[in-house]
């Protein structure tokens, strides 16, 4: 294998970034809404700050009380942010940065370190609007939400007839079901599902009908669940007999994918509330054991330790059911994105989704997208030159055939 010209490789650079940035993505798994769903869309500078990513490090700086920051308004809480991550030192972390990038993409000095501009800015905003110039300028088609019939303040946009938006997909988020089986029995009853906490027949047979009228009701594109470290199955807990009776059966007659999220260990510091959440290694054989005793169900998986991202490659080699996605969480870090996204390629090729951005805050798309899509054009131009250097040269239209799989196409293929 001869050595590659720099030039050559300056151009195999040029035509991959240009179709990773012209390249509408879907954005397989977001926390974001359309604006009919009114308080529930969160954006704008205050909510940017106040991430739960950058509560948490706000808080390794300060001597305050959990208690007493969760009781401060949200615009005081934006502001300790400001000042404590931003103004007393430089705002390095991934987290900040991207406050960063989605002020400055908008449009904004962020020379100037003026959070009431900031403010004044997304005050002048009609949301609606607004929602259509962070899609565009992010380069998101549409995204994924996570819906959760278990939350109270959600449940009621789904009963009533408000108008959809095309571009928010949803996907039917089951952690309440599957994680705490006894807060959801009393729901599933009060809504006319004639379970008990006992998962006999009868219970079977309700938690399905909830399934099914739930998808159908959110037209959602899969069913999914966050798991933790211990996952297991089979397993003769509540959330084995669900999986085992309710979930799998109902994936395989829908042909919905079942999304396992793994690895989080849910509330490692109760007091950070939903910026307490930490990562652990979870076991890969539960994954290989799903994905070869149910071919006929689709898998969407994607976990939360480094240390898995290897073994989950090799599965998915062996498993066509299984569609591994993203860098989640706490590897959504350029470092990590760069290395797993790398390896992901060598293991899988193209067959895989890189990456979905986890936005909780509708701005976020704009530095998420941003951020991933540099790495990963960066991650392919290596990869076209390697092949350049075998004497291989891929045309654009292959570059952008191969982009358009890995930022939405591979996604739909797979969901059906
Ligand atoms: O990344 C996050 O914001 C986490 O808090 C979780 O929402 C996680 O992505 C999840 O979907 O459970
Ligand atoms: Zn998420």
């Amino acid at each position: 294998m001869t050595e590659l010209r720099a030039d050559i490789k300056c151009a195999i650079r040029n035509q991959v970034s240009q179709a990773v940035d012209e390249t509408l993505i879907t954005d397989i798994h977001t926390h974001i809404y359309p604006h009919t769903f009114e308080a529930l869309l969160l954006w704008g500078i205050d909510e940017l700050l106040t991430y739960h990513y950058l509560i948490a490090e706000t808080m390794r700086y300060l001597d305050m009380g959990y208690e007493h920051f969760w009781a401060l308004p949200k615009r005081a809480q934006a502001e300790l942010v400001w000042k404590t991550l931003f103004i007393e030192r430089s705002p390095v972390s991934e987290a900040c940065r991207g406050v960063l990038t989605t002020l400055e993409k908008l449009g904004l000095d962020v020379s100037k370190r003026d959070l009431e501009a900031y403010r004044k800015f997304f005050a002048e905003q009609k949301v609606d609007k607004y929602i259509d110039k962070v899609f565009e300028l992010a380069r998101v088609k549409c995204v994924v939400m996570t819906n959760d019939p278990f939350d109270d303040t959600e449940i009621g946009y789904w009963l009533d007839s408000r108008q959809r938006d095309e571009r928010f997909r949803a996907a039917l988020r089951l952690d309440a079901l599957l994680n705490s089986w006894h807060t959801a029995v009393p729901k599933l009853k009060e809504w006319g599902y004639n379970v008990s906490s006992e998962i006999n027949s009868q219970t079977v047979s309700e938690v399905r009908r909830f399934l099914v009228e739930w998808l159908n009701r959110m037209n959602a594109v899969y069913m999914a669940v966050s798991l933790p470290p211990s996952f297991a199955f089979p397993e003769a807990s509540p959330r084995g007999q669900l999986i085992s009776e309710c979930i799998l059966p109902t994936a395989r007659e829908t042909g919905k994918p079942f999304a396992m999220m793994i690895g989080v260990k849910k509330l490692t510091n109760p007091a950070l509330r939903l910026a307490g959440d930490s990562v652990g290694k979870a076991n890969i054989d539960v994954v290989e054991y799903l994905c070869a005793n149910y071919p006929d169900v689709k898998f969407l998986v994607t976990m939360l330790s480094r240390e898995n991202q290897h073994e989950l490659c090799v599965a998915a080699r062996k498993f066509r059911n299984l569609h591994v996605f993203g860098c989640w969480w706490f590897l959504n870090n350029p470092s990590l994105i760069d290395e797993i996204t790398r390896m992901r390629l060598e293991l899988l090729g193209l067959s895989m989704t890189p990456q979905h951005s986890d936005a909780r805050v509708l701005d976020q798309l704009i530095y998420k997208w941003a951020h991933s899509r540099r790495i990963i054009a960066e991650v392919l131009t290596d990869k076209y030159a390697d092949l350049a250097a075998a004497g291989w040269q891929a045309t654009e239209q292959e570059i952008r055939r191969d982009v358009g799989a890995l930022f939405g196409d591979n996604f739909w293929r797979f969901v059906g």
